[in-house]
């Protein structure tokens, strides 16, 4: 093998190295100005519109939830009158709750132990009120004119 020969390899492959530097360079300065302007702007918009969307779906939920007022709710010695007692819902899924009364002739309330989140006006057999939930908790309440009509809502984070 001849000196000549060999000192042009080292050149060529010396400006080869230099191509794939450059290339090298030019793909991951691409790549930072993809991720910095087009990828992280369109994560971040799209999450905007998923908060907006689930407080959305919070004021409106999919499904709604029912409670029922018993028949004979008003007598004392009668155990069951709101039921279910005890009701669960999901917020963002079914956190509104329509509770209807089906004592005939004797109005009722849906009024919170403590605080003010149910507030309900005196309603009467036949008729329904309804009550959105827009944050979790656990929400006792009991009707007014019969204080030992009792029940619990609980509302869990979607
Ligand atoms: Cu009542």
């Amino acid at each position: 093998m001849k000196l000549g020969a060999v000192g042009q390899k080292t050149e060529t492959s010396s400006r080869t190295l230099a191509v794939f530097s450059f290339v090298f360079i030019l793909v991951i300065a691409g790549g930072f100005v993809y991720f910095q302007f087009i990828y992280l702007p369109s994560v971040a918009k799209r999450g905007g519109s998923e908060d907006h969307e689930s407080s959305g779906k919070i004021l409106q939920p999919p499904q709604t939830s029912e409670a029922k007022i018993l028949e004979g709710s008003a007598d004392p010695l009668k155990t069951e009158n709101f039921v279910p007692k005890n009701l669960v819902v999901v917020l963002g899924l079914n956190n509104t709750v329509i509770w209807s009364n089906n004592d005939a002739g004797i109005f009722h309330t849906v009024t919170s132990d403590s605080g003010s989140e149910l507030n309900s006006p005196l309603f009467q057999g036949g008729q329904t009120w309804t009550h959105t939930f827009k944050k979790p908790g656990v929400f006792a309440y009991h009707c007014t004119p019969h204080p030992w009509m009792k029940g619990v809502v609980t509302v869990a984070s979607g």
